[in-house]
């Protein structure tokens, strides 16, 4: 039977990246899933603590993260809704795998670098000395691996800048059965066709939420009007015209992409570059608008519904029947886990 495990950090609203990379997914798997498949998806907020994080809006994000997973269609009923702190399982099987990890492969992992600013060649042990790099972040691939192998996940649907840390997880796996024999079931990654979506600002780096522009994303709880001023400043070139050219004119390429991404009729950003070819771009980024505004206005009317549901009442009482059937899984991997280490 197949296990499908993801989650997202409660660090504010998700963004089309998020959503197009990874949450979009989780509901198409929902609907073409047998009913054998269990699916399971995590608000990973052990995870946010890796980087500073105020309390009071961090417990605020972990319900909005609830809000978002039911706002996008997914059914509690079918789908268990979680934080990952309610499932004390996650850190203990992370403790135990950390006794297997190798230091040297996290060492050359890329996400610890890039939270901190790092170069590609940054070493931890200088950077641990000058107590910028904190443990948390170092062995954040760990915690990730024990998301996945704690519910025996056989498939990981997230966007691609996870894929090295799913390569990790299967490296993971690869040393717990070494050492205690064939306890741990290897995850494959499911990426979308959106893999990487790209800041509307800086169109070579990807729309990200940390980012300190956030004109660079349209976020799942945008109004049509800020996606449209949004859309209005994104960065462009000084061709007046539409063409998908991605060496050439990566940002309007970009916009050609995001419009292929929600097109009712699937074409390609090739061929909607073709389509378009006519109109200067201030009319071109105004259809991206719109039929970005057409797709998010349901899922924003149903977060705010949710929401205020009982006063957020709802999100908690979803994540409570959520946590319980995510900790009867946990358990049942940890009680083999726990026999085949001897403890
Ligand atoms: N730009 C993106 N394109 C495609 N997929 C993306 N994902 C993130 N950005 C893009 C995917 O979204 C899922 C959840 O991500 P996350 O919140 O757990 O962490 P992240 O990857 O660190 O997301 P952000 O928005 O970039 O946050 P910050 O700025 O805090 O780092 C993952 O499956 C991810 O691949």
């Amino acid at each position: 039977d197949h296990v499908i495990f993801s989650g997202i950090q409660p660090t504010g609203v998700p963004h089309l990246g998020n959503y197009l990379g990874a949450l979009q997914q989780w509901v198409k798997l929902q609907e073409s899933s047998s009913t054998a498949t269990r699916l399971l998806y995590s608000i990973v907020d052990l995870h946010a603590i890796t980087i500073p994080q105020d309390p009071r809006l961090l417990k605020q994000w972990k319900r909005e993260g609830i809000a978002t997973l039911l706002a996008i269609g997914l059914d509690p009923e079918r789908s268990i809704l979680f934080y990952q702190s309610s499932v004390p399982a996650h850190s203990e099987l992370m403790w135990i795998l950390s006794t297997t990890a190798s230091m040297g492969y996290l060492s050359r992992m890329t996400q610890w670098k890039s939270k901190l600013s790092l170069p590609e060649d940054a070493s931890p042990l200088e950077e641990s000395s000058k107590s910028k790099l904190k443990l948390g972040l170092f062995s954040y691939p760990v915690l990730q691996a024990a998301d996945i192998l704690v519910h025996r996940a056989t498939h990981v649907p997230v966007g691609e800048d996870q894929s090295q840390h799913l390569e990790f997880s299967r490296e993971c796996v690869t040393n717990f059965n070494h050492a205690y024999g064939p306890r741990l079931v290897s995850p494959k990654t499911i990426l979308s066709p959106a893999k990487r979506v790209m800041s509307l600002q800086e169109p070579h780096l990807k729309m990200s939420k940390s980012h300190s522009d956030p004109r660079s994303r349209i976020l799942i709880t945008d109004s049509a009007k800020e996606i449209h001023q949004k859309l209005k400043t994104a960065l462009t070139d000084s061709i007046n015209s539409v063409s998908y050219d991605p060496d050439n004119r990566p940002a309007v390429s970009n916009l050609l992409q995001l419009l292929s991404h929600f097109d009712a009729q699937g074409r390609s950003p090739e061929e909607l570059g073709k389509v378009h070819a006519n109109l200067g771009l201030g009319a071109f980024k105004k259809i991206v608008a719109d039929t970005i505004s057409d797709h998010l206005d349901p899922i924003r009317k149903r977060w705010h519904e949710v929401m205020q549901e009982g006063n957020g009442a709802y999100v908690d009482h979803v994540e409570r029947i959520g946590a319980k059937k995510a900790r009867d899984s946990a358990d049942a991997t940890m009680a083999i886990v726990r026999e085949a280490v001897g403890l």
